[in-house]
């Protein structure tokens, strides 16, 4: 029987031909990711975590404080043996430490399916068990999602759904992009997407006359089919580049004064920014200001190539686009204002197919219209304590209770946690510095982790319960810009003992007495029900036809209607429309974030050079991209992303004089080094990348050499990143870029083997 899927990088249909899964792209995909052959392997792999295990030290000798976290071997038990135990464990920190003292940040991805969803599960429970330490924003956005709402509006009305693909195709002369728009990224789609538009949008424009610049230090950061103009400035100084235009622009009287004017506030701070001291002169009145040629000495871009970059800028139809990696690191706050800055001096925002954009082509969700109604979630619950951390700062809190930080205008202090629980990520994954990590997990009393495999987050855990993946169970895939809403039916049974994730928080609320209140006294099955129900009112309410679930189930997939292509609220702004910003219009310059006094985020957008730029000890920059063959570090062991490692490791890319430099043939194996740790990597050495900058992706699970070894054999960049907020402003990770050395490996480089179970004993 074939039954329709969805993950977060495709539909798919999926059907057994023996004992190998088939899975095959939706048919109306026209350009499915090569992602969706990791699936396959995901029923069965040998990863998985089969029955519920727990940390020997931790089973024997109770909660508390423990170095071997990560070490020693696990015990398997039964599963109402580790409920009541987790249940007692859970009791005992709120009575003795008080809600806070549980941290269920739990950041992650999980999978596609609205009911099932690992975080919308887990915030519930901890919401109903009486509160918890919860995180705010994201790795994705983190400076950005605390920057937007200050200077242009809510994150996700001026970021989403405002240039679309469809307005490019149609509109655009010049698509500036820093950072890109790498097909490899838009791949990906919280919740599912049927259709991949990216390639044709962006071929159709470019047939049409569209321009294509991008600003990268990577070539293949856009599709060679367009034929892009490559700048390749320094990675972390796009700030610099931009404010270099943005000079330009002024002295050659190229900037739109009107829309200045009209619709910005904060612009006299940004141009005397622009045109006063550079800190080349002591001499304030002989300064030439922050012009093309300040810029070119920072950035490494020639000044001529600036100056006519940004005559053409103002010559036709631009949009301006800022990849997400270019805030996912130090003072990333300031290459998305200085973009936004700049296209408010073009003054085509909320024009079709001009203006600025945030992260488009990182995610299949943005360029898009959003669907007419509502899809399927189910609601988040309030907490009931407010105690809260910038996602990216985790270690910090652990490291440090009691401490105090800044964040957005506000003195916070980082709660003592006793208890930490993660469902649905993977933070040796996503954290900065994993050396780091591991001694800030070592000092809480328990680690509670649900995981389908063994992924190194699971390793390190107290208590491990096995889930089910989406393949497992029933559910709803949608994602709110994708028109298809998909009825996810299951292919296999369990996997042996593992369950549901609301089935585990179903047993750990009736243990804490508050079952009914969980389930509401439905089964899943009924859960789909009643969110599907919302949908259809919707749905009905606006005259449209509408599906019972009935209806929808035995179907398959139902179509949504979607929203107009109107250009959202910044077209609004145009026609008098006013922002939700502090002086309702864009804010080139800011009054409240001036007033936090921040000095590593100023009240306009300025150049602040890197703390740790490249040294003599560690000359390359390293950029830790998202991975093309995987979606983070999910279905590792799978046949796309296993395709893409050279016996078994992680590749990294090196421009050849580098390689040339260091003695490093293509496919040879090297080790890259930072005073925070070391991995291992395969080299492709290879004329796409600049010089001076090597490129390894994140996603390969953390693999120490040997228990007094931290060395990740298999190539996790993570290992080598710092874990330090991108300003006082929003403390968003930092992890796209770090410095580091690298050298051939000298020996015979240690087998990989990453995708094993840990020690496991039966308990006695
Ligand atoms: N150096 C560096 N680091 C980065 C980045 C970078 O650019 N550079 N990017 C950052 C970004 S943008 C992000 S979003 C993060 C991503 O970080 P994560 O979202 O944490 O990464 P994933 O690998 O998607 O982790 C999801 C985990 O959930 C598990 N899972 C899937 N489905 C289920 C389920 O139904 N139930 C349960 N219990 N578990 C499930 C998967 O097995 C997997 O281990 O990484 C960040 N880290
Ligand atoms: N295949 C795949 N796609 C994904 C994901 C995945 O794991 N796999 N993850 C998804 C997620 S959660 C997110 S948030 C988005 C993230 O979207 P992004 O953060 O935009 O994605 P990255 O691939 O990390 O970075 C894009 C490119 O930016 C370039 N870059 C790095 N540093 C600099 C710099 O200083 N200046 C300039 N100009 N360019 C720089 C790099 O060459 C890199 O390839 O991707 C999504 N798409
Ligand atoms: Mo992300």
């Amino acid at each position: 029987m074939t039954v329709s899927h969805s993950a977060h990088w495709g539909v798919f249909r999926a059907e057994w031909e023996g004992e190998r899964l088939r899975v095959t792209p939706h048919p109306d995909d026209p350009d499915p990711s090569p992602v969706l052959q990791n699936v396959p392997d995901a029923v069965r792999h040998p990863a998985r975590v089969a029955r519920p295990a727990v940390r020997r030290g931790w089973w024997e000798h109770g909660p508390g404080p423990s170095d071997r976290r990560g070490h020693e071997e696990f015990i398997e038990v039964g599963w109402d043996e580790v409920l009541d135990r987790l249940a007692g464990e859970l009791r005992r920190v709120h009575t003795d430490h008080g809600p806070t003292a549980v941290y269920g940040g739990s950041y992650g991805w999980a999978s596609a399916g609205r009911f099932h969803h690992a975080q919308s599960q887990i915030h519930r429970f901890l919401s109903m068990a009486g509160g918890y330490t919860q995180s705010v924003n994201t790795y994705s956005g983190g400076a950005a999602e605390v920057l937007i709402p200050h200077v242009l509006g809510p994150f996700d009305a001026v970021t989403r759904s405002v240039v679309t693909w469809d307005q490019i195709a149609a509109h655009t002369d010049t698509v500036l992009a820093f950072g890109g728009m790498a097909l490899k990224n838009s791949q990906i789609a919280p919740g599912g997407m049927s259709r991949h538009v990216e390639r044709s949008a962006m071929a159709a424009a470019s047939a049409r006359g569209t321009r294509f610049v991008l600003v990268s230090p990577l070539r293949p950061d856009l599709p060679a089919a367009v034929s892009p103009q490559w700048l390749a400035p320094e990675p972390g100084t796009d700030a610099a580049l931009m404010i270099g235009l943005a000079h330009t622009l002024l002295v050659e009287d190229l900037h739109d004064r009107d829309f200045l004017r009209d619709h910005c506030d904060g612009w006299e701070a940004f141009r005397e920014y622009l045109v006063s001291g550079d800190g080349r002169s002591g001499d304030h009145r002989r300064s030439r200001g922050r012009d093309a040629d300040w810029a070119a000495e920072i950035c490494g871009i020639p000044a001529d190539e600036i100056r006519s970059l940004a005559r053409r800028l103002a010559a036709g139809r631009t949009v301006i686009t800022v990849a997400q990696s270019l805030q996912r690191a130090e003072h990333g706050e300031q290459p998305v204002w200085a973009a936004l800055a700049l296209a408010a001096m073009l003054g085509q925002i909320g024009l079709p197919g001009g203006g600025f954009c945030y992260g488009l082509g990182s995610l299949a969700h943005y360029g898009r219209v959003r669907t007419a109604v509502p899809v399927p979630t189910l609601a988040r619950r309030p907490n009931p304590v407010r105690s809260f951390i910038p996602v990216a700062r985790v270690a910090d809190m652990l490291l440090d209770p009691g401490g105090s930080y800044a964040y957005n205008g506000s003195d916070l202090t980082y709660p003592d946690i006793r208890l930490v629980y993660w469902c649905g990520g993977n933070p040796f994954h996503h954290h900065q510095d994993l050396s780091r990590l591991r001694r800030a997990l070592a000092r809480v009393d328990t680690f509670v982790v649900h995981e389908s495999v063994w992924t190194a987050t699971a390793r390190h855990a107290d208590v491990v319960l096995p889930a089910t993946t989406t393949l497992e169970r029933e559910d709803i895939g949608a994602g709110g810009t994708d028109a298809l809403v998909v009825a996810m039916k299951p292919v296999a049974p369990p996997y042996e003992s593992a369950r549901d994730d609301h089935a585990i928080f179903a047993e750990l609320a009736a243990r804490l007495g508050f079952a009914e209140r969980f389930t509401e006294g439905r089964t899943p099955r009924e859960w789909l029900v009643h969110l599907w129900e919302r949908t259809e009112k919707a749905l009905a309410n606006k005259g449209f036809p509408a599906p019972t679930f009935e209806e929808f189930w035995a179907a398959g997939e139902v179509t949504l209607p979607t929203g107009p292509d109107d250009g959202g609220m910044l077209a609004t702004l145009r026609d008098g429309g006013r922002l939700t910003t502090e002086s309702g219009r864009v804010q080139i310059g800011s009054a409240v974030i001036a007033s936090f006094g921040y000095d590593d985020c100023p009240g306009h957008p300025a150049w602040i050079p890197p703390s740790d730029p490249p040294s003599a000890r560690h000359p390359l920059w390293l950029v830790s991209n998202q991975p093309a063959t995987r979606l983070h570090s999910q279905l590792d062991f799978g046949a796309t992303s296993a395709a893409g490692k050279v016996d078994g490791r992680e590749v990294m890319r090196i421009h050849p004089a580098d390689a040339a430099a260091r003695g490093i043939e293509d496919g040879a194996v090297v080790r890259l080094v930072n005073d925070r740790g070391a991995c291992l990597a395969a080299a492709r050495v290879t004329d796409e990348i600049r010089g001076g900058v090597v490129q390894l992706p994140t996603g390969a699970w953390y693999t120490p050499a040997a228990d007094d070894d931290p060395t990740c054999v298999h190539g996790n960049p993570n290992v080598l990143t710092r874990d330090v907020g991108s300003s006082r402003l929003a403390q968003g990770c930092t992890g796209q870029l770090t410095t580091v050395q690298v050298e051939a490996y000298v020996g015979v480089p240690p087998a990989v083997q990453a995708h094993r179970p840990p020690r496991i004993r039966q308990a006695e």
